[in-house]
């Protein structure tokens, strides 16, 4: 079995706003190991498969909306040894991407740093394993993720 990824994507507000160096640094620098980067037009087939549990909410439209409006990068991390709370990458990630609400999330977050609102909250990263093999899967077309060694990992797990 192959390692916990999770897919992180800096919606179109990230990259308008020119914070996709930023955003990617910090998990750069977290030790998490990059495996997969691309910068794309988003089709409203794959918004809405990506979103499809949220299709029966209020905000659903605006949502899709919000994400059509520009290029997005999409991203794929591998955690190399990290755990948080007894889970991989995923969970790792989500605490460094901060509350779906910017005002909730904590600063040092990237939400809470970088973003005021729900809907313009910079960047998406998956809620579980499943969703971070689904969604990497949905995002790169089965094209999936570049093996490579990385030389790092001693120096950050014992
Ligand atoms: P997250 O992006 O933190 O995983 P989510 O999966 O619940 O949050 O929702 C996906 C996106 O939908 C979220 O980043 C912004 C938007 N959204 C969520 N809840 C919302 C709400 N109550 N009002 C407006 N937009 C919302
Ligand atoms: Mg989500």
């Amino acid at each position: 079995v192959r390692s916990e990824i999770t897919y992180v994507m800096i919606k179109p507000d990230g990259v308008q706003r020119g914070l996709v160096g930023e955003i990617i640094s910090r998990f750069e620098k977290k030790g998490f190991k990059l495996v997969q980067l691309k910068m794309m037009k988003v089709t409203k087939e794959v918004a809405e498969e990506h979103y499809k549990d949220l299709k029966d909410k209020p905000f659903f439209p605006d949502l899709i909306g919000y994400i059509l409006s520009g290029p997005v990068v999409g991203m794929v991390w591998e955690g190399q040894g990290v755990v948080w709370e007894g889970q991989g990458v995923v969970k790792a990630a989500r605490k460094i991407i901060g509350a779906t609400n910017p005002l909730e999330a904590e600063p040092g977050t990237i939400r809470g740093d970088l973003a005021v609102q729900t809907g313009r909250n910079v960047v998406h990263g998956s809620d579980s394993p499943e969703n971070g093999e689904r969604e990497t899967a949905l995002w790169f077309s089965g094209h999936g993720i570049v093996e490579w060694e990385a030389h790092m990992k001693p120096w950050l797990v014992e």
